[in-house]
């Protein structure tokens, strides 16, 4: 199929698997072997780049690729003029300033003439500036947790997820700046062809995202708990009701989000719902 839009991924990295799956649960097709730089989809008019993700606002903002899937911390530090078409819900994490572990913190002040290690310039003095705190920035590009001990600086603003790396280097957190997530960019400039092929790839995104938040629940009531259970699991037009082989019983069918079924579960079970189950939901177009 001859590509008609391009999306530049990173090529390896935190973002690269669930970047790429996602994909390949919008059931387009790809060769991604080792080392291979592009590839083109067999069954949908795209073409892929595989980059560095510190290159792809770049790449997008200048038309090289159309699309790009990248962190909001990259994107927001390269500063480049696209547009942000959709948060794709992982890669996760958060950008935070840390000092060692000893030490006491009060306020954001504690970093005034300070010095502060991070790859993250823009996104920190743009932070720093907001909250009127003067701190030298120095920017490094990897290993930025090891800057206090080696006395480069007294702090560091960097990625954090799980925070095991702060801990394993002596350091504490004590402000988060910064939140982010993969998102879905594209250039601002596409025309009416490659526009219709976006919308097309948003319409798959948007299928695959609800059916990950969302499931299907299947579980036997009395009937005369039906009305109780139909205002709990709405559905999305309405649940389907099925009678039981036993009389006076049904079986309800209907999808529901997957934070709201944990609010919802003692209120189903107490309305006299049994036998739920819960079963998930590959794609989900309404
Ligand atoms: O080679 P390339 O330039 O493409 O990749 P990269 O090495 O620059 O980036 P990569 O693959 O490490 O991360 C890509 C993106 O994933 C980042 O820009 C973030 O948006 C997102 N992300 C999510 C993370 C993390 N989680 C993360 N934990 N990026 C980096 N980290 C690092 C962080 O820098 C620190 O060293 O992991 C460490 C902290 O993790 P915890 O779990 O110990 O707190
Ligand atoms: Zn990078």
């Amino acid at each position: 199929m001859n590509p008609i839009i391009r999306i530049a991924v990173q090529k390896s990295g935190r973002l690269s698997e669930d970047s790429l799956s996602l994909i390949k649960e919008c059931g387009i097709k790809f060769y991604n072997g080792t080392g291979k730089l592009k590839s083109t989809s067999t069954n949908f008019p795209i073409e892929f780049l595989f980059l560095r993700d510190d290159d792809i606002p770049g790449y997008v903002a200048d038309g090289v690729a159309d699309l790009g899937i990248v962190g909001e911390n990259e994107l927001v530090e390269k500063d480049k003029d696209v547009n942000v078409l959709k948060k794709l819900g992982f890669s996760k994490c958060r950008l935070s300033l840390a000092i060692p572990k000893g030490e006491e913190y009060t306020n954001i002040h504690h970093f005034q003439g300070k010095n502060i290690a991070t790859s993250y310039p823009k996104i920190l003095s743009d932070f720093l500036e907001n909250q009127n705190v003067h701190a030298e920035i120095h920017e490094i590009s990897g290993s930025v947790e090891i800057a206090p001990s080696i006395g480069l600086a007294e702090g560091i603003c960097d990625i954090v997820s799980s925070g095991s790396t702060l801990m394993m280097n002596g350091l504490k957190e004590v402000e988060t700046i910064f939140k982010s997530e993969a998102v879905l960019i594209c250039n601002k400039k596409l025309d009416a062809e490659k526009l219709e092929i976006v919308d097309k790839l948003l319409f798959r995104m948007n299928a695959v995202q609800k059916g990950k938040s969302n499931k299907y629940v299947l579980l036997n009531a009395p009937n005369d708990a039906l009305d109780k259970i139909i205002s709990l699991i709405p559905g999305m037009r309405s649940p389907t009701i099925l009678p039981l082989a036993q009389e006076g019983w049904s079986s309800v069918h209907s999808v529901i989000a997957e934070d709201q079924f944990w609010e919802n579960i003692e209120e189903l079970r107490s309305a006299g719902a049994e036998g739920i189950l819960v079963v998930p939901i590959e794609k989900m177009v309404i």
